[in-house]
C-alpha cells in the first residue's frame, strides 16, 4: 500500500471508531467552552462516557481572546485548586483582592488537554442542530458538520444517543432554546421559558453562573453561560471562576442523578 493510502485509511478508520464508540453515551455535552471542558473531565475522571460537540475548529470557546483580545483572564481565589488540578498557572493581581490572572491561551489549551487526558472525547467542526425527544424526555443530540450547515447544503444530519444533554452553547443558549421551540417544553424556570441575560454585574453575574447550573426539563442540563441566560442572571466579562465552578457543580448534579436512575 502506498504511504498515501496508509495515511488515509489510518484516519479514516481511526475516526470512524472514535465516532462510533459515542454513538450512545452517558453526557454529550454541546459547546466546549470552559464550564464544559471542566464537567467533560470531571464526569470522564469518575467513569462516565463523556463527549463534546464542538462547532468550531478549536474547542475552548471565550477564553482564547481573553478580554477584548488581549489575551488574559482573571480567576477568583475560590476557583484556583480546578486550574491547579489542570495544571493551569495563575499569578495573583498585586492589588490583591483574591484575584489572579491566568494566561488565556494556557487556559485554553490546559482545559482541552485536560479533558481529554481525563478519558472525554471532543468533536470538533461537529454542530449540534437539534435534538431527540421522546417520552417526554431529551435524549440526544442531531449533529452536523458546521461547515455543512454554514455552505446551506441540504445534508441530513446524524445522531447521538446522551443519558444526559448539556446546553454549554454559552450566551445562545442555543439546544435550551430549541428544546423550547421545537418540543414547546416547559423549563425549570420561574417563568418556564429561558428569561434572558441581563447587562453587567461582575459579582452577582459569577454566583448566578453557579446557581443556575442545573437539570431544566429531564434530561437537559444547563451551564456556564448558557445557564445564565436561561435563569436571567447578569452577565460579567473576563472573570472565569464562575465558569470553572459551574462546570464542577454540573458534573456532580449529573454523578447524582445518574447514579439514582
Ligand atoms: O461561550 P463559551 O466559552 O462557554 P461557557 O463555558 O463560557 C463562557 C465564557 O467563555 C465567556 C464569559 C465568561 O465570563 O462570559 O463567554 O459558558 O463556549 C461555548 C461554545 O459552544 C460552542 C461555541 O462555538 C463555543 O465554543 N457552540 C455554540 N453553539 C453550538 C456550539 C452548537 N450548536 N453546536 C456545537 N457547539
Amino acid at each position: 500500500m502506498s504511504t498515501e493510502n496508509i495515511i488515509t485509511r489510518a484516519i479514516i478508520e481511526r475516526f470512524s471508531r472514535k465516532l462510533t464508540d459515542n454513538l450512545q453515551l452517558d453526557v454529550a455535552l454541546v459547546g466546549g467552552g470552559p464550564s464544559a471542558l471542566v464537567a467533560a473531565a470531571e464526569l470522564a475522571c469518575r467513569g462516565y462516557k463523556v463527549a463534546i460537540f464542538e462547532k468550531s475548529l478549536a474547542p475552548g470557546g471565550g477564553v482564547w481572546g481573553g478580554g477584548m483580545l488581549f489575551n488574559e483572564v482573571v480567576v477568583q481565589d475560590n476557583a484556583l485548586a480546578i486550574l491547579d488540578d489542570f495544571k493551569i498557572r495563575h499569578y495573583p493581581v498585586p492589588a490583591g483582592e483574591g484575584y489572579h490572572t491566568v494566561d488565556a491561551v494556557e487556559m485554553a489549551a490546559g482545559l482541552i488537554f485536560g479533558a481529554l487526558q481525563a478519558g472525554a472525547t471532543v468533536f470538533n467542526a461537529i454542530a449540534v442542530e437539534d435534538i431527540v425527544f421522546q417520552d417526554g424526555r431529551v435524549r440526544g443530540l442531531v449533529i452536523n458538520w458546521q461547515s455543512v450547515r454554514k455552505l446551506g447544503m441540504p445534508v441530513d444530519p446524524l445522531t447521538v444517543i446522551a443519558r444526559a444533554v448539556v446546553d454549554a452553547t454559552g450566551h445562545p443558549c442555543e439546544i435550551i432554546r430549541t428544546a423550547t421551540a421545537k418540543a414547546q417544553v416547559r423549563l425549570a424556570t420561574e417563568t418556564g421559558a429561558v428569561m434572558g441575560e441581563r447587562p453587567m454585574w461582575v459579582d452577582n453575574g459569577e454566583q448566578d453562573t453557579v446557581a443556575s447550573t442545573a437539570e431544566y426539563y429531564p434530561g437537559l442540563y444547563a451551564c456556564g453561560m448558557s445557564a445564565t441566560n436561561v435563569t436571567g442572571g447578569y452577565r460579567m466579562g473576563p472573570i472565569f471562576g464562575g465558569m470553572l465552578l459551574s462546570g464542577r457543580k454540573l458534573a456532580e448534579l449529573i454523578d447524582r442523578n445518574l447514579r439514582g436512575s
